[in-house]
């Protein structure tokens, strides 16, 4: 069972998306839980999301995080695109950006087998069984570096 945080007091946003061509739910239904578990605020745009959405969504409220499941075995070939076009985007050029699911027809879970995914703009590649484990370090760690703006912040 994952162990729930306790919620920041203004509550970090994500938004969760998945490329254009995959009509899966239950994925994003998921890690909707899993980062709303972690005291994080979803935007969840649901299936078949065209990149000009994403960018539109995400460049109006600029997130924490950027997640993208997808699931149809097509990620590969279409996230790369999607990652150029949110790092074109000025107020989204540094957003942490991550995508997981099933990236290939291959059943691929090696992250380094993906190379043109993180040279396009993603920040972590998560498949496979520490898929899930690995966001929930990286929430973590995201929630920290907050923690430590608020109180550098504070004392000033
Ligand atoms: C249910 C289902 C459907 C339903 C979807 C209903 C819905 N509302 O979502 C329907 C029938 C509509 C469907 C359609 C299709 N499907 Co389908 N579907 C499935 C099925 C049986 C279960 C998926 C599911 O809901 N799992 C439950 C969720 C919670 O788990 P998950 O999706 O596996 O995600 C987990 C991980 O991948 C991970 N994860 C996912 N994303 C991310 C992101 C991050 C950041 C992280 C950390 C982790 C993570 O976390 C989740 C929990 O462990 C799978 C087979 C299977 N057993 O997995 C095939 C499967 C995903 N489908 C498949 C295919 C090919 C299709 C179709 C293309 C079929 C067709 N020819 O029409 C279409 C898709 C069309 C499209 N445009 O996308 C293939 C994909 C092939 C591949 N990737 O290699 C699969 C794997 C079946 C197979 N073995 O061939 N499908």
């Amino acid at each position: 069972m994952y162990v729930r945080h306790q919620p920041a007091e203004s509550p970090p946003h994500a938004v969760l998306s998945t490329i254009p061509s995959d009509s899966h739910t239950w994925n994003l239904l998921f890690l909707q839980l899993i980062l709303e578990e972690q005291g994080w605020e979803v935007t969840n745009l649901g299936a078949c999301v065209p990149v000009s959405t994403l960018v539109t969504e995400s460049a109006a409220r600029p997130p924490g995080l950027i997640v993208v499941s997808t699931v149809n075995g097509h990620g590969a070939e279409e996230a790369p695109a999607l990652a150029r076009a949110v790092r074109v985007e000025p107020v989204l050029a540094r957003v942490p950006l991550v995508i997981g699911g099933k990236l290939d027809t291959q059943g691929a879970t090696v992250p380094d087998a993906r190379p043109e995914l993180t040279e396009a703009g993603f920040d972590a590649v998560l498949t496979g069984p520490n898929a899930v484990p690995r966001l929930l370090a990286l929430l973590d760690s995201l929630s920290q570096r907050a923690h430590g703006r608020v109180h550098a912040h504070a004392a000033r």
